[in-house]
């Protein structure tokens, strides 16, 4: 990420004449691509048995029997049915301009990596910036913000700012507050930071996978003054992002993407497109229709069990499952602010032994009164914010207490788990046998 100083450039706009018509012309093509490929990154599932308590035989017995479909994703509304979006800035309003007030500028964009969890277990995923997790941001509140957001993909995301207060434009929910962001365009999300507090961003199309695979990142707002620090003097603030991966899941339905997205431009580049079976319509009333006549299938209508199944193998810390987890370093007599972010979709039950520890915030807002615990149930979603007291040296394992969640595909030990270790000790006792790193 960078950040420029103020005054940040106008955005720049797109080129007119001839050379713009190409950009156009590109633009158009791949953008009504990344629509229907959003729908269909299909990846070959194929109606097997009716789900239960639904009408399933005249789907399965209809045209689009056998037919590839998109498995978890969903349909799209497009007030033409092409979704095609011109332009490669788009700037929605709501928020002041560039004039009205100082605003820092962050530029990011999504692109594909290929990510190692643990040595020998590598995953295609979307990233912000290439990173997983995405770039930390530290902002002050009420700063003003700029995110000059690029997508430099073929599919579609969006930024969703979660537990920001912002205008409604800028909370980057397709559908429902903006276009998604195409391939090749970038989507300027302007807001003030604030409330202050732990929070965190990540995108919202194609939740499941995109935000499950990288997509997501700390958005930390700080305050001018901390008033937490009164009681707890921290001198080293960490975030720690929760993460788990079904590792086939998502390398299945990254290839089914690639695969759907080629089969797409086949169709469109011959003009045989159907609207219909790839999943966009004008409007809500348009898609109930069709799926009440049996024209479209919708991904809900499938049989769960050719659906999706999603289990989790892979539990991650900031990235990395252990022993590939970074530690935790602390000092003696220091004060560290610990974030967890749980932005896994499952339930944590962080435990860290030989401390209690402080939990001091919940979603960025500070507790009434901080709670000593030594075990803290982080939801999915949520951030929780904890204070450590340096006050017993050693190495001291801080683990995901569901014990499924500290292993690396069933091995234990493994998975969502770190070591607290202090920095400024003699260990009086070393194994001869570890795991670590
Ligand atoms: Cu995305």
């Amino acid at each position: 990420m960078t950040q420029r100083k103020q005054p940040p450039a106008a955005p720049e706009r797109q080129p007119e004449g001839s050379e713009a018509t190409d950009i156009h012309r590109r633009r158009f093509l791949q953008n009504a691509l990344a629509v229907t490929g959003g729908a269909a990154l299909a990846a070959g599932s194929r109606i097997t048995q009716a789900a239960e308590g639904m009408d399933h035989s005249r789907h399965a017995m209809g045209a689009h029997a056998g037919h590839r479909m998109d498995r978890y994703g969903s349909m799209m509304f497009t007030k033409d049915h092409s979704g095609h979006m011109m332009g490669g800035i788009i700037e929605p309003p709501g928020a002041p301009s560039d004039d009205e007030v100082d605003y820092k500028v962050f530029d990011i964009d999504v692109r594909i990596v290929q990510h190692e969890i643990l040595p020998g277990i590598r995953l295609h995923m979307f990233a912000f910036n290439g990173q997983v997790p995405g770039p930390e941001f530290h902002v002050t509140e009420g700063d003003w913000i700029k995110v000059n957001f690029t997508n430099n993909t073929e599919e579609m995301h969006t930024i969703h700012w979660h537990g920001i207060t912002l205008p409604y434009t800028m909370d980057g929910v397709p559908m429902i507050t903006q276009d998604p962001v195409h391939p090749g365009q970038t989507f300027v999300y302007r807001f003030q930071a604030k409330p202050a507090g732990t929070r965190w961003y990540h995108c919202h199309w194609s939740t499941p996978l995109h935000a499950a695979t990288a997509m997501h990142g700390a958005f930390i707002v700080h305050r001018k003054e901390e008033p937490l620090k009164e009681r707890f003097p921290y001198t080293r603030d960490y975030t720690l992002m929760l993460e788990a991966w079904d590792i086939d899941f998502a390398r299945e339905e990254m290839n089914g993407l690639l695969e759907g997205m080629k089969e797409v431009n086949l169709l469109m580049s011959k003009g045989l497109l159907d609207y219909k079976t790839h999943g966009f319509f004008k409007d809500y009333d348009e898609f109930k229709r069709a799926v009440e006549s049996g024209e479209y299938v919708a991904p809900y209508l499938q049989s769960r069990s050719s659906g999706v199944r999603v289990r989790q193998n892979f539990f991650a810390i900031n990235g990395k499952s252990y022993p590939a987890t970074k530690r935790i370093g602390i000092r003696q007599g220091e004060w560290i602010r610990v974030r967890l972010i749980n932005a896994s979709g499952l339930s944590h039950h962080m435990h860290l032994h030989g401390h209690d520890f402080w939990w001091v915030a919940q979603d960025g807002n500070d507790l009434p009164e901080p709670r000593r615990l030594n075990t803290i149930h982080v939801e999915p979603g949520g951030t929780y914010d904890i204070m450590i007291y340096g006050d017993n040296p050693g190495f001291w394992t801080f683990h995901d207490h569901k014990t499924t969640q500290a292993r690396n595909n069933g091995i234990y030990p493994g998975g969502m788990l770190t070591v607290l270790a202090y920095e400024d000790f003699e260990p009086t006792y070393v194994p001869s046998v570890s795991v670590d790193q």
